[in-house]
């Protein structure tokens, strides 16, 4: 089989950036370890920047979003007993929209299919050869029947875990990392959230986040130790944990249900470089890793399939070169000022199991600031709703 770019993973990266280019003309294939129902399966991220919202719609996909997401205006940071909110639209005039990755999932599948371009699900042993070559191809394994895919570029969007950058080079590829000593342990449940926006908590007993994904379903999340086990974490005890890390007003409000998905998400920060190494391109999770906290994974997925596809465009409709020996460059720009924010809203927010006297009274006069300070307050919001691409 031949194709212009071969696409290896199906997650959000990886079927945003098949629907761009399907739109343009330029042919591709998406080989996916799992099956449709694995990966929509998934529960994973639920705040969309702009330039997200952008993304979709210029692929086509993104009208149940603006019908069924919920356009908020600002966030809420409770510490101290009190809640605090920062509102982007009165400091910057921008929003973001909640909805959960599950649906663009759904929604990029959905056109996918639509467009009759090819995904291999369950595609077995992926390998890469001759990335530095001008033919690079993919062989996988499919129904047990050995495979191989010439392409033009491979674009790897197959997570962390994935193949691809395990396909660079060591003498090529640098990696950055911080992990942090704390999980964090969710639940999805069929109550309606405790405030109309998300809630972000500082408490002496951990961190906690209220979320959502529709005015009836609640996406909660405690901090917790490395140690724990989703088992040992029954809805009774998760809703006393959470209750004793908000406010008065929110802990009231809060109502208790049975939820439907429970996990427990280790936290790290992580950036390979360089994104680009002959043919083979990186974009997503396969990239980089942020904590959580800052709602940048999934945005930052999207950033990195915009300067993609523009190089791809640039390559295949204008004969040049420039997008794509740019792409790393432009990409990784972007990727380090939101592991900085991200890095930073998990210092701020997290109870560090090692933290000193000191570093407690930097934290509160962190938030301190950010109560208090309109500067600050802008520089949250611009960062939060996501930066320009
Ligand atoms: P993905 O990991 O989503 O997709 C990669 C795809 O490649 C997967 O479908 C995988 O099956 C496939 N794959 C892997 N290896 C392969 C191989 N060898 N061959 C073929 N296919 C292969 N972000 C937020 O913004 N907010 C959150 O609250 C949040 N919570 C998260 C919770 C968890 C547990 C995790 C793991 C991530 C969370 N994220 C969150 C980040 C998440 O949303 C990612 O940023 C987002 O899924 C990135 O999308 P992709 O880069 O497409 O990677
Ligand atoms: C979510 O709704 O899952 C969510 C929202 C904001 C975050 C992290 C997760 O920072």
């Amino acid at each position: 089989m031949r194709t212009q770019v071969a696409i290896i993973g199906a997650g959000p990266a990886g079927l945003l950036l098949g629907q761009l280019l399907t739109r343009h003309g330029i042919d591709n294939v998406i080989l996916e370890l799992r099956s449709a129902d694995y990966v929509l399966g998934r529960v994973r991220a639920g705040v969309v920047e702009k330039g997200t919202a952008d993304m979709l719609d210029e692929a086509g996909v993104g009208a149940r979003m603006h019908s069924e997401g919920l356009v908020h205006d600002g966030v809420e940071l409770a510490f101290g007993g009190q809640r605090h909110r920062i509102s982007f639209r009165d400091l910057i005039g921008k929003a973001v929209i909640v909805y959960g990755q599950t649906e663009i999932t759904r929604d990029l599948m959905e056109g996918r299919a639509a467009a009759g371009a090819t995904t291999v699900y369950e595609a077995e042993d992926v390998s890469l050869h001759d990335i530095e070559s001008d033919r690079p191809k993919v062989r996988y394994r499919h129904k047990g029947v050995e495979q191989e895919l010439d392409c033009d570029f491979i674009a790897g969007c197959d997570g962390y875990h994935g193949i691809s950058r395990r396909s660079i080079p060591d003498a090529v590829l640098r990696t950055y990392e911080r992990v942090y000593p704390f999980g964090w342990l969710g639940i999805l449940v069929d109550r309606p959230p405790v405030s109309e926006e998300l809630i972000y908590a500082n408490h002496e007993r951990g961190f906690a986040l209220c979320s959502m994904r529709s005015p009836t379903r609640s996406r909660l999340y405690i901090q917790c130790s490395l140690e724990d086990r989703v088992e040992d974490w029954s809805d009774e005890r998760f809703y006393e944990e959470l209750k004793r890390r908000l406010d008065d007003e929110a802990a009231r409000r809060l109502e208790p249900g049975q939820s439907f998905e429970k996990s427990i998400a280790p936290l790290r920060s992580f950036v390979a470089e360089p994104l680009r190494h002959g043919r083979l391109f990186l974009a997503g999770d396969a990239a980089h890793i942020v904590p959580p906290t800052g709602a940048k994974g999934l945005n930052l997925a999207a950033s990195d399939v915009f300067y993609l596809w523009q190089a791809l465009l640039d390559f295949y409709k204008r004969g040049s070169s420039q997008g794509i020996d740019a792409y790393s460059g432009r990409a990784l720009a972007r990727v380090w000022k939101a592991e900085r924010f991200s890095w930073w809203m998990t210092s701020m927010l997290h109870r560090f199991p090692d933290s000193s006297g000191f570093d407690r009274k930097i934290q509160q006069a962190e938030l301190d600031y950010l109560r208090s300070s309109q500067a600050a307050q802008i520089s949250f919001a611009e960062n939060y709703v996501g930066l320009p691409y």
